[in-house]
């Protein structure tokens, strides 16, 4: 029984869309699907687009002022990648019937909620390769599984999005690297950029499981494929050792393998900041939204101009069709 067949209750109708769901295929923007899931996705994928975009704030801080041309290039491009992800991310809700011009405006206006890890400022060049590597490995940890998502476009936005991240990675390993192994001076700065970083990093999964009122059902729905701790054990078990390859010490004295787990323990994460954070009081938050408007404010003539066009083409056709009949 598929959920598009005429005539079904609605009882019926998300009994299908369980099995279908279930059976691990995707469902497009034309199918039938419980008003709750799209709520869902449109809220998630927004928030993630939103995310994507502010996320070129920290960085792009520091555009002017890499310390190489090479270091600009691969800045600059990761920096662009992102908008694109936000691009694609906002297609995606489009396609379940929410205007870009209402997500935007939730973003401006400071109602949209996008990722706490955006909050925080990039205070030095080590913050740049921090960021690439504490930040994207995150990512790629919470958003791989995502190319798994029960909603076509969302899981097929995902693909790109995860192949341009596992570069975005390496960038800022490598920056991380490199100054990890340089002076003592460029050591420190990169030790005091995991400290800084390391556990609005950790937060970046999301409420603990107890207190996560998302995830069971995403989970469900094949929105989400694992819990927000499970994916946090992950990333502390991928990181710890690649911080120890470095010679960086994470800023966690309670962390140890514990070898009848078979991952790391970690300390108790203050839940206290991440909730300040989400509530706009975080270091930057303020600053982010008032970016983000005058970038918005400071486009609008090349929106109107692109619109003007536009249109007197499509006028100009149009008289050209009527010439010609
Ligand atoms: N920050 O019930 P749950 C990136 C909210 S992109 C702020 O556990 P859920 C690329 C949550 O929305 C980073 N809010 O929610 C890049 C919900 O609020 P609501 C973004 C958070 O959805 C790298 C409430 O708390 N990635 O890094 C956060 O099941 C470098 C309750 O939470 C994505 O968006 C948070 N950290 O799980 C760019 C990935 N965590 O809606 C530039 C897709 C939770 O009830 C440079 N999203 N909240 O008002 C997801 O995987 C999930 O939505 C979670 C949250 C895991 C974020």
């Amino acid at each position: 029984m598929s959920m598009n067949a005429p005539g079904l209750t609605e009882d019926q109708r998300n009994q299908a869309f369980s099995e279908y769901v279930g059976d691990e295929s995707k469902v497009e923007p034309k199918d039938w699907m419980p008003e709750a899931y799209r709520k869902s996705l449109v809220r998630q994928i927004s928030q993630h687009a939103h995310s994507e975009i502010i996320g070129m704030y920290p960085e792009g801080n520091w555009l002017t002022r890499a310390p190489s041309l090479r270091r600009k290039v691969a800045l600059l491009a990761k920096v662009q990648d992102e908008a694109g992800h936000g691009m694609y991310l906002y297609s995606a809700v489009e396609t379940l019937g929410v205007s870009r011009d209402d997500l935007f405006d939730d973003l401006l206006s400071g109602k949209a909620k996008y990722s706490s890890i955006f909050n925080y400022p990039t205070l030095t060049w080590a913050d740049i390769g921090a960021v690439g590597w504490l930040v994207d490995s995150a990512a790629i940890i919470n958003q791989v599984p995502l190319c798994r998502c029960s909603y076509g476009p969302y899981a097929r936005a995902m693909v790109k999005i995860c192949k341009e991240e596992s570069f975005h990675q390496r960038q800022g390993f490598e920056i991380m690297n490199t100054m990890a192994k340089g002076t003592d001076a460029q050591h420190r700065m990169a030790q005091d950029a995991l400290n800084r970083w390391w556990w609005p990093s950790v937060m970046m999964f999301g409420p603990p499981d107890n207190e996560s009122k998302h995830s069971a059902q995403s989970m469900a729905w094949k929105i989400k494929r694992h819990s927000n701790d499970d994916l946090r054990q992950r990333y502390v078990d991928v990181m710890v050792p690649q911080a120890e390859f470095m010679g960086l010490t994470i800023p966690d004295p309670d962390i140890k393998w514990n070898e009848e787990r078979g991952h790391y323990d970690y300390g108790d994460i203050d839940w206290t900041e991440f909730k300040q954070v989400m509530a706009g009081h975080g270091q930057c938050n303020k600053q982010r939204i008032e970016t983000r408007q005058a970038a918005h404010e400071n486009g609008r003539w090349v929106r109107d101009a692109a619109l003007a066009y536009a249109e007197k083409k499509a006028a100009r056709k149009a008289a050209s069709k009527v010439a010609a009949e």
